[in-house]
């Protein structure tokens, strides 16, 4: 690994600090510290990432992930943590349904902004979004969308090889999204349910990562969607007192889940390529399974997260008796983010990916230029989204993205 030169608070000596305060402590709020944490141990950074406050309603409970996750100080009201003069960046680990009003407001308030996916739950709020980081970035402002399935080394490696030509032109782009957490329906009706507060069920939440990835691979934006969506369980139990993560206790009684828990679709992209997505909390017995498959005149390429430090790639170009699928190892140091890692063969997880979207901000920040995702790129995703829903609801009458 790189060994910048670390000062016992963890600050590095001799560049300037990049001060973050995070609002949310959950799943993601603990995914995103993990990248604050190391980004700046790991790789030579232009400024030093300093984790100064975590933001959170319950106070004793903020505390907890506070010490927990290695942050200087806490608040309860995330307005506060907005105004605070120590504060460089605005990391915003919510629910959907907070994300437009925290941006705006660290936006104005002068701040640089990452946001978790999706990047909000309704198209306007995300128009309004994109309007306010085009002017901040007038002002030196930078603000990011956390699509971090980008940020999985063999994904960027992927990338390389498209924009390289090694596929060829691209015919088909298969893309799945499976996870299996609802399966039982006495699991609780958390917010991911709840349309009010995640904007929409496995569309947004798993929809959102696989076409971000599909376009980012590809290098193109859909042009419009044939989509059907469904909900199977309609009633769940209500929670009882705080969820974490995916998992919660239930209570007596019962309330309407009021977003989908499947969304399916067709797509073409405008080179011609034909696509498809599936995003599913009931494939049982898939954990967190995103694929992708991508099909070209000269080769294909497979990704699985289950499998992340892999690709499978067929050279199409060989000759036939020899040609066939083979497995790319990325671990190497010739692959995207990790020359700053173990020696070669050592693999990377979850968890690196927050690492390495830390360490793109940053750098986008220093040299004060458009991160990828933009604020931009996360409003298309959700202008995919809505076609999505409003072809399902036409009964998959092809819908076009709104440009
Ligand atoms: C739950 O479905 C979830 O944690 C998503 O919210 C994340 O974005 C995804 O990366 C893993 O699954």
């Amino acid at each position: 690994m790189g060994q910048p030169q670390q000062q016992s608070d963890g600050t590095e000596a001799g560049k300037p600090p990049l001060r973050v305060g995070m609002v949310g402590y959950a799943f993601m709020g603990a995914a995103h510290s993990q990248g604050w944490r190391t980004a700046g141990r790991v790789f030579d950074l232009p400024l030093n990432p300093v984790q100064a406050v975590i933001c959170g309603r319950d106070a004793a409970a903020v505390r907890v992930a506070a010490d927990r996750h290695g942050w200087a100080s806490t608040e309860t009201d995330w307005r506060a943590l907005v105004e605070r003069d120590d504060v460089d960046l605005v990391d915003i680990c919510t629910p959907g349904d907070s994300h437009a009003e925290i941006a705006l407001a660290a936006l104005a308030a002068g701040k640089h902004v990452l946001c978790e996916k999706p990047l909000a739950n309704t198209v306007e709020e995300a128009t309004s979004m994109v309007l306010a980081a085009e002017e901040a970035h007038r002002r030196g402002q930078v603000a990011m969308v956390g699509f971090n399935y980008r940020r999985v080394p063999a994904t960027a490696q992927a990338r390389r090889m498209v924009a390289e030509g090694r596929l060829g032109r691209l015919r088909h782009v298969r893309v799945t999204y499976l996870q299996d957490w609802l399966v039982d329906p006495q699991f609780p009706l958390t917010w991911r349910l709840r349309r009010e507060q995640a904007g929409s069920g496995s569309l947004g939440d798993l929809g959102a990562h696989i076409i971000d990835l599909a376009q980012y691979l590809v290098g193109e934006r859909l042009a419009g969607v044939s989509a059907l969506t469904e909900t199977f369980v309609r009633q769940r139990p209500l929670p009882t007192g705080a969820t974490s993560g995916l998992s919660a206790v239930s209570s007596a009684g019962t309330g309407e889940v009021t977003v989908d828990d499947a969304a399916l679709f067709t797509a073409r992209f405008p080179s011609g390529a034909l696509a498809s997505f599936e995003a599913t909390r009931y494939a049982t017995g898939r954990k967190n399974a995103l694929r992708i498959e991508l099909n070209g005149a000269r080769g294909s390429l497979a990704f699985d997260l289950e499998r992340l430090n892999e690709l499978s790639f067929h050279d199409g170009t060989e000759p036939g008796a020899e040609a066939g699928f083979r497995r790319i190892l990325v671990t190497e140091p010739d692959h995207p983010y990790l020359d700053a890692w173990w020696p070669p063969g050592h693999g990377l997880g979850y968890e690196h990916t927050f690492v390495h979207q830390a360490r793109d901000l940053v750098h986008a920040i220093a040299e004060g230029r458009r991160p990828e995702p933009s604020f931009a790129d996360g409003l298309q995703v959700q202008r995919v989204l809505a076609a999505v829903e409003e072809s399902a609801e036409k009964n998959s009458v092809y819908t076009p993205i709104a440009v």
